[in-house]
């Protein structure tokens, strides 16, 4: 069966733009994948901003519990949080004796992320090594991710190939995936940024867990423009297509069937439209969202187990990339 593998890092809360850009998929594909879900805490350390420890520590289990809440299946994937498989550290050891400084200086995420920065860590600079651990460790054969993400697949596809050349076939060769995203959803006061973890005003940012108020009043104050016909075009329309492309997504409809049947009507009784379709299709993440809230002995239950069947992966393929690198197996001599 195919594997695949991808990571959220709990930098923030999870919003209606991870959810129908990523994690519908990731639900999606349980059904014909062998998945592996990690929420990636040591990636999440390597922000330039220094991190607060209870924020991370808060974030971790907020994203693990939403990832159930929004469908993903302990029983038919591995869910765990990766500082709770210590295999990823180590392998990036490993990787980190065979990545290049020029290959990882040249990353654009790590320009991106470093410039301007008044000090930058190292661990920043080797976040994509982290992430090929991640990935080689647990023989992925697809990486479902952001166009963004698409650098870093590749390196994690370079080092594995450079492994495999001079140490022997440890490792599968990844590919980067990116599945047709539900919608791609842009922040609501600025409907021409995408909607995004780390924004500065929450004005714009829909939040899985907001409550139906608050919801409403959101995308009631959706930035749209000062005409009145309700039509899909990214450019002359930032605003009302976001919100056409959100409740399509939320309703299962189509842009142009929705664009027919509220152009005419005004923005007011769209946007209520909207929020109804937004509040619905939150409902059930967030009824499940509180049940798994109020048992977290059964929340790290499930990550335990998640943390030690990934663990019996990965000690696997780490320990033979360490034999093929020569390094001296314990009790040997
Ligand atoms: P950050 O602000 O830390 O970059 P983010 O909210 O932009 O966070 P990521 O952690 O980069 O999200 O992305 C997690 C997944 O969610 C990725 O697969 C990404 O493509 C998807 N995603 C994030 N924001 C959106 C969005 N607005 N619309 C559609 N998909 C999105
Ligand atoms: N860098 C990714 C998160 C991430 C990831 C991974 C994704 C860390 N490790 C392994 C896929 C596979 C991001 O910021 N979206």
């Amino acid at each position: 069966m195919t594997r695949v593998f991808s990571g959220i890092q709990p930098s923030g809360d999870l919003h209606l733009g991870n959810q129908l850009g990523a994690l519908v998929n990731w639900v999606g594909m349980q059904e014909r994948a062998d998945c592996v879900y990690c929420v990636v805490d040591l990636h999440a350390m390597t922000s330039p901003a220094e991190h607060d420890p209870a924020t991370l520590r808060q974030r971790t289990v907020d994203a693990a519990t939403t990832l159930l809440a929004v469908g993903v299946d302990p029983e038919r994937s591995i869910l765990f949080v990766q500082s709770h498989v210590h295999e990823h550290a180590e392998c990036t050891w490993l990787f980190n004796c065979i990545a290049g400084f020029g290959e990882l200086r040249k990353q654009p995420q790590f320009k991106d992320k470093s410039e301007g920065q008044e000090s930058v860590s190292v661990g920043l600079f080797d976040y994509p090594v982290l992430q090929t651990s991640d990935i080689l460790l647990y023989h992925a054969d697809e990486v479902p991710v952001g166009e963004d993400q698409r650098h870093h697949i590749e390196l994690a596809r370079d080092l594995g190939q450079r492994f495999n050349h001079r140490f022997g076939e440890v490792f599968t060769l990844p590919k980067a995936i990116h599945p047709q995203a539900a919608a791609r959803v842009m922040d609501l006061q600025e409907p021409t940024n995408k909607m995004s973890k780390s924004t500065s005003s929450e004005k714009g940012v829909v939040y899985l867990l907001d409550d139906p108020t608050r919801i409403a009043k959101k995308i009631k104050s959706a930035v749209t423009d000062s005409a009145t016909d309700i039509r899909y075009d990214r450019d002359a329309k930032p605003g009302v297509s976001n919100l056409l492309e959100i409740l399509a997504a939320a309703t299962g409809r189509s842009i142009e069937d929705l664009a027919a049947e509220h152009d005419g009507h005004g923005y007011g009784a769209f946007k209520t439209a909207v929020a109804e379709a937004v509040v619905e299709l939150l409902r059930p993440i967030q009824q499940r969202h509180a049940e798994l809230a109020a048992d977290p002995a059964e929340v790290a239950r499930l990550l335990d187990d998640g943390a030690h069947r990934a663990r019996t992966i990965a000690a696997d393929t780490l320990q033979r990339a360490k034999d093929a690198m020569g390094l001296l197996p314990r009790g040997a001599a």
